[in-house]
């Protein structure tokens, strides 16, 4: 069976459980937690810098929750591939992916790290520029969502996938703005899709440590 090494709480593990539960795929969940050191010590090794989720199947190890989500397709359960099998169409699905992952996860990310910091070594300006980054993604995406239903090639795949933990996170921390009605819609129907409500409700006892809560109103 396929081992996931992550966190319930962590974003891009989600692009990973949410990939498993589109396709229907049975998996051991490893969790990494100070209460888990044998599982830490393990990704400690197979990626580069600790990050998760990580894949184990056999003595395959993926990494990077773009490549798991792709090697799924390949390998595992037999719903349609979340990467689009033509590689015209696969174009949109992974360029929709890295702006979900580059242009508001890792900026959300941003904030979270510096929030998480004592607070003497907290970045200043990270606020004020991350809220700048968001507002021009917000804005672009806006309008990349009018007229459609999903992200990319009007069929829910990777994109919607990567977009999933990032407008959740997102819109918790720098509330995407009422005016922004394409977006808004677009994150509702997310949060509507059944896998996607699941990663929602197994994080939930996680809550607390998201150190930019109290801003807008969590799914
Ligand atoms: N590009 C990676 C990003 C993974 C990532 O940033 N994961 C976070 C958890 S959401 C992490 O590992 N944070 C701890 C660390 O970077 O040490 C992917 O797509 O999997």
């Amino acid at each position: 069976m396929v081992k996931i090494y992550g966190h319930p709480f962590s974003s891009f593990s989600w692009k990973a459980f949410i990939a498993l539960y589109e396709r229907d795929v049975p998996f051991e969940f490893l969790m990494l937690d100070p209460d888990h050191p044998e599982n830490l010590e393990v990704v400690g090794r197979l990626a580069p810098t600790g990050q998760f989720p990580v894949l184990v199947d056999g003595d395959r190890v993926v990494i990077e929750s773009a490549a798991i989500i792709e090697y799924l397709d390949l390998h595992h359960g037999d719903a349609p591939p979340m990467v689009p099998a033509d590689p015209r169409a696969a174009i949109e699905a992974r360029q929709m992916d890295g702006v979900f992952d580059d242009y508001v996860m890792i900026q959300v990310q941003r904030a979270v790290s510096s929030a998480l910091r004592e607070e003497s070594k907290r970045d200043p300006w990270v606020e004020g520029e991350v809220q700048a980054t968001l507002d021009r993604s917000y804005a672009w995406l806006d309008r990349w969502m009018t007229g459609r239903t999903w992200a990319a090639n009007e069929t829910f795949g990777i994109a919607d996938i990567a977009a999933a933990p990032a407008l959740h996170y997102a819109n918790w921390a720098f509330p995407i703005p009422q005016t922004l009605t394409a977006l808004r819609d677009y994150r509702a129907r997310l949060v509507a899709r059944p896998s996607v409500a699941r990663v929602i409700d197994e994080a939930r006892p996680w809550r607390d440590y998201f150190p930019l809560k109290g801003r807008g109103t969590p799914d």
